[in-house]
């Protein structure tokens, strides 16, 4: 499964011009694939680096994770693709790469990251047409190629990086909370990664103003109705995945700061 998609991956790469590996603004580094970045270079392929989502860090923390990524030879650049900031920075850096119109363009990521929502961002008030540009079927499942500009074109999932690491990270990468056997010690964990950095993080999102991750899930089930029908107990499976969820659907204000010694 996992080599399918990474197989995969490899076809859209080895078919773009240039490469955006979008990151989570909150989490940069755990949402980074170095093998990603190795088969683009591997296939001679530029790579751009986009922290998405920077509307949930300080402008400062932005610039940092810039410099620190550019330092080590990445473009890159920061944009909140959900209220279509940086859009133009995108469009102009994409034509920077383009040898010959039109440019094909594969954005990658771990999921949730904002792909479709970056893509989507640039489409725009230009023409959207999602028709597939002459050489592109042949792929066994067909990525999505939206054009995106008059000479740009932008391959969209399955254009996504298989999602690998321990509990935590998979949960940063994306995984959905239906996917796991049990939600309570996955979203206990990423309480307490998200309070380490970030201490009000449950106040400002539900009003929660407890520090201790079953104490906060309990109580946001206690909120929102969630129990267990026989026993009136309250529902924390249901708030384990709320949580995860609004962690990817960015609902959850927190940051990493940027250290360039954590990366990896
Ligand atoms: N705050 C904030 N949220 C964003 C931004 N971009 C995307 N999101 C949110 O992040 C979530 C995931 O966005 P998608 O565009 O669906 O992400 P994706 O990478 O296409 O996800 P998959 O297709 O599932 O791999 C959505 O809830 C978006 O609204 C952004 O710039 N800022
Ligand atoms: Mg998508």
């Amino acid at each position: 499964m996992q080599l399918a998609t990474w197989r995969m991956l490899a076809r859209i790469v080895r078919r773009a011009d240039l490469v955006l590996e979008v990151l989570d603004a909150r989490e940069p580094l755990r949402t980074r694939s170095r093998r990603l970045e190795r088969m683009a270079e591997a296939l001679g392929k530029n790579l751009m680096l986009i922290i998405n989502k920077s509307d949930l860090i300080p402008r400062e923390v932005a610039e940092k994770w810039k410099r620190i990524f550019e330092d080590e030879g990445f473009p890159t650049l920061y944009m909140a693709a959900r209220s279509h900031l940086g859009t133009g920075m995108l469009r102009s850096a994409i034509r920077k790469h383009m040898e010959e119109p039109p440019i094909i363009v594969a954005v990658t990521g771990y999921p949730k990251v904002g792909k479709s929502t970056i893509i989507n961002a640039l489409k725009g008030r230009h023409s959207a047409s999602t028709s597939p540009i002459p050489g592109s079927h042949g792929y066994t499942r067909h990525p999505q190629l939206y054009r995106v500009d008059e000479d740009i074109y932008m391959i969209d999932s399955p254009g996504t990086i298989p999602i690998e690491g321990g509990l935590l990270e998979r949960i940063i990468r994306g995984t959905s909370p239906e996917t796991l056997e049990d939600p309570v010690p996955a979203a206990a964990m990423l309480i307490r990664h998200v309070l380490r950095f970030n201490p009000a993080a449950f106040r400002q999102a539900y009003s929660i103003s407890s520090l201790d991750p079953y104490r906060i899930m309990e109580q946001l089930a206690l909120r929102r109705g969630w129990r267990y029908k026989k026993t009136g107990e309250p529902l924390i499976e249901e708030a384990a995945r709320t949580i995860i969820r609004d962690y990817h659907k960015a609902k959850i204000p927190f940051y990493e700061p940027p250290a360039p010694s954590l990366t990896r």
